[in-house]
């Protein structure tokens, strides 16, 4: 038989790599789904909802930093794919849609099912195309597969179901080479220019970000040579705080106080491969001085006083050599005990509390949860503030990773992305934190795990309510209102799904639990009834008191400490 237009699309994805696309089938993708049956070197990983297989490619593509790929049928089919595709693009990493389309002979009248996808995804991807006709095969998906992997993002490839059924015109993939790793570097002149400006400041604080991947050692020597303390942005986590003995934790609003004062603190501040978004959490008297792989990336956060384009490894290789040490060590050391006094402080909180079922701290879950989990595991964590614990609680230690939407932050990413990394990693611990809210957002791919016998361990932090956005409510002042969720028995629905169904309905069930789940030799949900408001408001601090500081309330009341507001709005006035 001659090979066809969608036979010829699944070899180049399998001469590339691609292990396996995930998608909802429909009658315009029939083409690709009848080619990808006959093979096994490439899987059809059949979800319940689009946009939890545009969430699992990602969470493929995060961890192996390789090229994944979903799929949807025309009009509904992949428009279901936008919002998972948002997260992918946002957070850079690699991923081909393919958008099937209606007949092409019906493109323009107004046809059942007729959208335009050149259209709905230009926004998120760097490339977007209709493949209109067989001969464009296979340059248009190579075009598509290249771009996605050199810029890091959102390719989709538009092709409608009768194209794809048609005779191939080409017989063969066109591009054979394996994928181009260059390195970046600053000029020579640029390395001295900014090896002078380090030798030359005393006070140096470091914000680290995910761009740091694979520096881990480079980072730590700078750190050593310049005396200087490592904040990190939520998605460079994985990458630093490990084996760091000049981690000084985490800044934003879910961050650590210490990460807020390092980099107050400093007289000069080195970026280095990080998009931390939140102005107000920038110095402004300090030096800031960025480097980043991506020209178009440095000074989008700040002010900056002096920018460098280079890959964070190669970079830092080359300056390095540059350095002298410096041999003021008061400000490091100011921050590393700062660190461990917040650390503790944290660690206060996730305590197991009394034998009462409505006194779970979720801040307790999550550390327990970080002592039994694997060395290796995968953690996904839903946006809410299951964010939050994992962002305090979860160590990482070089192999463990962390997977969110941290960037686009769209709830509900846990447990599609869950799907993902199980599927990538079959035989390694993965773990989705789930809000209750999030969970219900998608909660028809728990099937999933069942169909692809995924053994994901969910544990749903059920707190009754969106509580992040609870919480957000009270720090502006106003009154919450639809944040209550009337929620099922998510251990019966987990069971009617053939997962394993669990609940901690005390503090101590809360180890033997998490321990069993864990431990279960396929899918399981364990339910965890959590407080509510964990990080409210302390009493004796109005909202009218702190309403000058604006952010700086949010952050105490995320901190769940009223000592705090007061220490942050000193150094607000002091400024
Ligand atoms: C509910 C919620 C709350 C949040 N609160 C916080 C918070 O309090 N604190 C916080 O930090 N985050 C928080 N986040 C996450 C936040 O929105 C950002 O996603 C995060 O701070 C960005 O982390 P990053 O800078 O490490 O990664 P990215 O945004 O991915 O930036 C990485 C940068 O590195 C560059 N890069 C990539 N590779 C290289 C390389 N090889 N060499 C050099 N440069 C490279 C990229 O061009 C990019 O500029 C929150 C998210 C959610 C959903
Ligand atoms: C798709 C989407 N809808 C709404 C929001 C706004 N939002 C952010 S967090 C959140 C609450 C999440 O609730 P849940 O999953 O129960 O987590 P919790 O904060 O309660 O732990 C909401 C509604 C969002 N980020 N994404
Ligand atoms: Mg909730």
């Amino acid at each position: 038989m001659a090979k066809r237009v969608a036979d010829l699309l699944v070899d180049v994805l399998v001469e590339a790599g691609v292990q396996r696309i995930y998608g909802v089938s429909g009658d315009s993708l029939n083409g690709i789904t009848d080619s990808i049956r006959t093979r096994r070197d490439i899987q059809w990983v059949h979800v319940r909802h689009e946009e939890v297989a545009a969430f699992a490619a990602g969470a493929e593509a995060h961890l192996t930093g390789k090229l994944a790929v979903c799929a949807g049928s025309c009009g509904p089919g992949n428009m279901h794919l936008i919002n998972g595709l948002y997260d992918c693009h946002r957070s850079r990493v690699p991923v081909l849609a393919i958008a099937a389309q209606i007949p092409s002979p019906e493109i323009g009248s107004g046809y059942f099912q007729e959208t335009h996808p050149t259209h709905l995804f230009a926004e998120c991807s760097h490339y977007c195309e209709l493949a209109s006709q067989p001969s464009q095969m296979p340059r248009v998906l190579e075009i598509a597969m290249q771009t996605a992997i050199s810029k890091r993002g959102v390719s989709v490839v538009a092709i409608p179901g009768d194209v794809a059924l048609r005779d191939a015109v080409h017989e063969t993939p066109r591009v054979h080479f394996t994928e181009a790793k260059p390195t970046v570097c600053p000029s020579e002149e640029e390395l001295n220019i900014l090896a002078d400006l380090l030798n030359r400041s005393e006070r140096v604080t470091i914000l680290g970000g995910a761009g740091c991947a694979g520096a881990h050692d480079e980072l730590v020597e700078l750190a050593g040579k310049l005396q200087a303390p490592v904040v990190h942005a939520m998605r460079g986590k994985e990458f630093i705080e490990y084996d760091n003995p000049f981690d000084v934790g985490m800044t934003g609003l879910l961050g650590f106080s210490s990460g807020y004062y390092a980099m107050m603190n400093c007289d000069l501040l080195l970026m280095i491969g990080t998009d931390f978004p939140y102005q107000q959490f920038f110095p402004h008297d300090a030096t800031i001085v960025q480097i980043d792989v991506r020209g178009e990336q440095l000074g989008r956060r700040s002010k900056l006083d002096f920018g460098f384009i280079g890959d964070t490894k190669t970079t830092l290789r080359a300056l390095l050599p540059k350095l002298k040490q410096n041999a003021y060590e008061s400000h490091l050391k100011r921050s590393v005990a700062h660190y461990q006094d917040a650390r503790k402080g944290l660690d206060d909180f996730a305590m197991g509390g009394e034998s009462n079922k409505k006194l779970i701290h979720p801040q307790y879950v999550a550390s327990v949860l970080n002592r039994l989990a694997s060395q290796d595991a995968v953690f996904t964590c839903d946006v809410g503030t299951p964010t939050v614990w994992a962002a305090r609680y979860l160590r990482m230690n070089g192999k463990r990773r962390i997977i969110g939407s941290f960037t686009h932050g769209s709830m509900a990413n846990a447990l599609p992305q869950a799907i993902g990394a199980q599927a990538s990693y079959p035989g390694r611990q993965v773990i989705s934190m789930s809000g209750d809210g999030g969970l219900s957002m998608l909660l028809g791919d728990l099937l999933t795990l069942r169909q692809h016998e995924l053994p994901v361990k969910i544990v749903v932090f059920k707190n009754e309510s969106l509580a992040f956005v609870e919480l957000e409510m009270k720090a502006a002042g106003i009154l919450d209102f639809s944040t209550d969720l009337r929620n099922p028995d998510f251990t019966k629905i987990a069971e009617g799904a053939g997962l394993l169904g669990l609940r901690a309905e005390t503090s101590d069930q809360v180890e033997p639990m998490l321990a069993r789940a864990l431990n279960y030799d396929g899918p399981a949900l364990i339910e965890i009834p959590v407080s509510r408001q964990e990080l409210s408001m302390p009493p004796t601090i109005t909202y009218e008191q702190a309403k000058g500081f604006g952010l700086f309330m949010l952050k105490a009341v995320l901190n769940g400490r009223g000592d705090e507001i007061v220490d942050l709005a000193k150094v607000n006035l002091v400024r």
